[in-house]
């Protein structure tokens, strides 16, 4: 077996105390523990997706009842940017419901729309499905920071999940983002029925990638209705840390990202997750089209982490 699943497969079925103690050991080793990175998602172009993503709200081959928004004025992402950055986001992130990217006005306009977040001061990402080198150069060129893609499970598992687009044009995307100089932000959705194997298989997969991604979102499947996985049922919460133990300790310099999901994952969860190594979220109610914790809940549990004191007593 392949060195780094090998070491996969053997972290993710150790002691979970050992798992932990492991994980956040590689974190302190390359991390402030304390920091956690703060980003925003907009939805900049929403639906009507030609992909079959079995997950995925905005596919147009499942009727999800999800309302289509063509591409959004350049006013509206300015108005976004400036309440992220008041918010206290450092990342600010905008996805498309795009199979690919095509040359044209709306791929001038997204490249208006980084402009116009990087005069807000803030990181730029953007995903909009595949792009080819010269594109991902006029993103760089742009003032582009990073390029989401992520590579979502792992490759035994991906037919399953995805039927238009194979896991190789993913890595292909992935090297032309990689090539023309932007960081990469990868990473997949567990709690799709795969195995704990193809968890250990995917996070492999992104190991292995040369140089690692600066990001990897970890998302907890959200089943949608109309879609085929609507009816899967939820994993357990305990297997989602292991998932994010295991980036940490497979990619010890990226920024580990609890993406999609969180709303149905205790703050006791959340707790975990932070204390195996990850350390970055998406803040604000809304990811691309379903909720997130408010930002105050997650101020909440930000300074929870702290160690603020709370307001009521604990103990009388
Ligand atoms: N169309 C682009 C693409 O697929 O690269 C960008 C947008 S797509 C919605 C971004 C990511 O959101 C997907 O790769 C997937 O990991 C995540 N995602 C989509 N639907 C989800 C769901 N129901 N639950 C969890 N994550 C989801
Ligand atoms: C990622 O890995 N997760 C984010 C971001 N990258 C673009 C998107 C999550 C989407 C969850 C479903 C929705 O809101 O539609
Ligand atoms: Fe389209 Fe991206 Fe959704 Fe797949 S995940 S259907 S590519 S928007």
């Amino acid at each position: 077996m392949n060195p780094i699943l090998a070491q996969a497969e053997v972290a993710y079925r150790k002691n979970l105390m050992e798992l932990l103690f492991e994980a956040h050991q590689v974190h302190r080793a390359h991390h402030d523990p304390t920091d956690i990175q703060r980003c925003t998602l907009l939805s900049i172009k929403t639906g009507g997706c030609p992909e079959d993503c079995s997950y995925c709200p905005q596919s147009a081959h499942y009727d999800t009842g999800l309302e289509k928004q063509s591409l959004l004025p350049l006013e509206e992402i300015r108005v976004a940017a400036k309440n992220a950055k008041n918010s206290g986001a450092q990342r600010f992130c905008m996805g498309a419901a795009w199979r690919n990217v095509k040359d044209g006005p709306d791929f001038d306009r997204v490249l208006d729309m980084i402009r116009i977040i990087k005069e807000e001061i803030l990181e730029a990402c953007v995903t909009l499905g595949m792009v080819n080198l010269e594109q991902a150069r006029r993103l760089k060129e742009a003032g582009l920071d990073a390029y989401n893609h992520n590579l979502d499970t792992s490759r035994d598992y991906y037919e399953k999940i995805i039927h238009t687009r194979t896991y190789d044009d993913r890595l292909n995307t992935l090297k032309s983002v990689r090539q023309a100089g932007l960081t990469i932000c990868s990473g997949g959705i567990i709690g799709m029925g795969e195995s704990a194997s193809d968890r250990c298989a995917m996070l492999a997969e992104l190991a292995q990638l040369d140089p690692q991604p600066e990001s990897v979102p970890i998302n907890l499947l959200i089943p949608i209705e109309g879609t085929p996985l609507e009816d899967q049922a939820p994993l357990d919460p305990l297997e989602w840390v292991r998932t994010v133990a295991v980036a940490r300790i497979l990619m010890p310099r990226s920024r580990v990202r609890l993406s999609a999901g969180r709303c149905t994952l205790s703050r006791e969860a959340q707790v975990l997750a932070f204390f195996a190594g990850a350390n970055s979220i998406f803040l604000g109610d809304k990811l691309l089209t379903r909720s997130n914790p408010g930002i105050d809940e997650d101020e909440s549990l930000l300074s929870t982490i702290r160690g603020t004191p709370s307001e009521a007593p604990l103990y009388q």
